[in-house]
């Protein structure tokens, strides 16, 4: 078993001495996506595997629609390796249309609900998709449009799949085929999809994850956080993000025959009878949910007793905010720092409570190796804070035909470079104290400044543009764009309009603008964004 001769292009692996280890170490089994599947059918076939609005699934029923679906994507012409960008909401079809993804050996690409024209069409062109699945309307948008303007952009997309009314496209529903596929089965080592960074630089970076990575970082996730069949979890967070998708999320119920639940939105008056009704056990939140769901339990309208705890994670939950689950949710709390790339870190179910409330958890793995460099790359002394770099068994060794970044992203030795300020309890324990990496944290959302600056630059009256993070009681931080007018400034509106009309998805458009003469300058004569944060202390807020 090679893991470099099969692997896609442009999808760096691990030097064969590493993957030795991790199979020798039994982390990589060789499992895959769809086999495990087959196995839970085999052997919990009535229980409970899915819920979503009034479609309730057992595992035999899953299975066999995995099947189905997965002949008649390959009827349409799909084949191994093809991307696909998948961009649905919290309905069922999502691991449906995966999981026959992952059957057939083709590559889903997991877009946000949140993403517009400017994230689809590059991850379709730079991916070179050929198929783009998408439900009718969501969240009052319609996806076909999108589809429309994309397809017209992407000479190599050629099925647009559609949950609902497919107007011009291809209806899902008319794919689930009743002829058995003849499939080939995708080998363990094999990427079996892409996530997506939140990134620092210019375009989002595209993780390829393995069969064999991946369910080793959801198997264990599911042990720490002691999933089994009776486990139900409720999806709240976009299902395609890695957080709900694997820590342990959606994925590691599945493996542990547990229920998965999916909450349209995440908001309590939709999630918290869904805990009532269907007797939740653990749901995963970003730190401003948990805050809105702590504030609405208060009512006490719901029965929210079943929760045994909640998952809090993406973005730093304060100790305040931590020490008040239990008083106002009455389940426990697990802190989480994870990030696509690979590295997931929990405070575990017994740990005492100091280490609950204040630390964002331990690795998941023995084999997870972590460093705390300061600047120069040189190893901090214990205690004090410094840039987290690893290198791991489901930890990816770079991104998807980056090499350029690549080089810098991850040491020569393989580490990546989290860009994440943290400090080492004595307890081995991490503390996230900052970010060294020039990306805003918009309550879990990742907004990279470069990213959202080119487009602004875009526009003509933009001489200059950097954008930084900004204090907020709600989602920890906003964003703020200092910009350069060229001329007379425009009003900021115009600005944000026009981010929104390039088609850039929502959370990334600035919270605030503020136009300046000039940036300050650091030493080297880069521009200062601390010092552009410092000024936002001190300028009123426009209203
Ligand atoms: P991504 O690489 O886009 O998956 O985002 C992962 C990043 O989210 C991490 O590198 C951290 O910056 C941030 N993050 C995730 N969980 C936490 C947490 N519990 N506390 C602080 N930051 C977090
Ligand atoms: O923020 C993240 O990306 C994240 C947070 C918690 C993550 O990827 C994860 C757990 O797996």
């Amino acid at each position: 078993m090679s893991a470099t001769t099969t692997r896609l292009p442009g999808c760096p692996g691990w030097p064969e001495d590493f993957a030795a280890r991790y199979r020798e170490a039994g982390y990589w089994r060789g499992e895959t996506f769809g086999r495990v599947l087959r196995e839970r059918a085999a052997r919990h076939g009535d229980r409970t595997a899915l819920v979503g609005g009034t479609e309730r699934s057992t595992y035999a029923q899953l299975d066999a629609r995995v099947d189905q679906l997965a002949a008649g994507l390959q009827a349409l012409g799909l084949q191994p390796r093809d991307r696909v960008v998948v961009q649905l909401p919290n309905i069922p079809a999502f691991y449906e249309v995966v999981f026959a993804l992952f059957r057939l050996g083709a590559l889903p690409v997991f877009a946000l609900p949140a993403h517009r024209d400017v994230e689809i069409g590059y991850f379709c062109e730079f991916t070179e998709a050929a198929a783009y699945v998408i439900a009718d309307r969501h969240g009052g948008f319609d996806y076909r449009a999108l589809a429309s303007r994309v397809r017209e952009k992407t000479p190599s997309l050629r099925h647009v799949l559609v949950v609902g009314d497919a107007g011009p496209f291809t209806a899902l529903s008319s794919l689930y085929a009743s002829a058995p596929a003849r499939l080939t089965e995708p080998s363990p080592e094999d990427v079996a999809f892409f996530q997506l960074s939140g990134g620092s630089t210019g375009v989002p970076k595209l993780i390829p994850r393995t069969h064999d990575d991946y369910i080793y970082s959801l198997r264990a996730s599911a042990e720490i956080c002691r999933l089994d069949t009776s486990s139900v979890y409720l999806c709240a967070l976009p299902a395609a993000h890695n957080f709900p998708m694997s820590s342990p999320g959606a994925f590691g119920t599945f493996y542990a025959g547990g229920t998965v639940v999916l909450a349209l939105h995440p908001s309590p008056d939709v999630a918290f009878p869904l805990i009532a009704k269907e007797r939740v056990t653990l749901t995963a939140l970003v730190p401003p949910l948990a805050m809105v769901w702590m504030d609405a339990a208060k009512a006490g309208r719901h029965d929210l007793s079943s929760l045994q705890y909640i998952q809090v994670g993406g973005a730093k939950f304060s100790a305040e905010a931590a020490a008040r689950v239990r008083s106002t949710l009455g389940c426990g709390v697990q802190q989480v720092f994870g990030m696509a790339e690979g590295l997931v870190n929990y405070t575990r179910l017994d740990d005492a409570e100091a280490l609950v409330v204040n630390t964002q958890g331990r690795p998941i793995s023995p084999e997870d190796e972590l460093r705390i460099v300061d600047e120069d790359g040189n190893d901090v002394a214990p205690g004090e804070t410094g840039q987290l770099l690893t290198r791991g068994p489901y930890t990816i060794r770079g991104y998807y035909k980056a090499e350029a970044h690549n080089a810098r992203a991850f040491t020569s030795d393989g580490f990546y470079c989290t860009g994440d300020l943290v400090r080492m309890t004595p307890e081995g324990y991490l503390v996230v104290e900052g970010r060294a990496k020039d990306q805003i944290n918009r309550g879990g959302d990742k907004v990279a400044a470069e990213e959202v600056e080119n487009h602004l630059l875009a526009h003509p009256s933009v001489h200059d543009a950097a954008v930084v993070s900004m204090p907020d009681a709600f989602l920890g931080e906003r964003t703020c764009a200092f910009v350069i007018a060229r001329g007379a400034p425009p009003p900021a509106t115009a600005l944000t309009g026009f981010l929104r009309e390039r088609g850039l998805a929502a959370f990334k458009i600035p919270d605030r603008v503020e136009f300046v003469d000039a940036f300050p300058k650091t030493g080297v004569g880069k521009v200062s964004k601390k010092a552009l944060r410092e000024t936002l202390s001190a300028r009123p807020a426009p209203r």
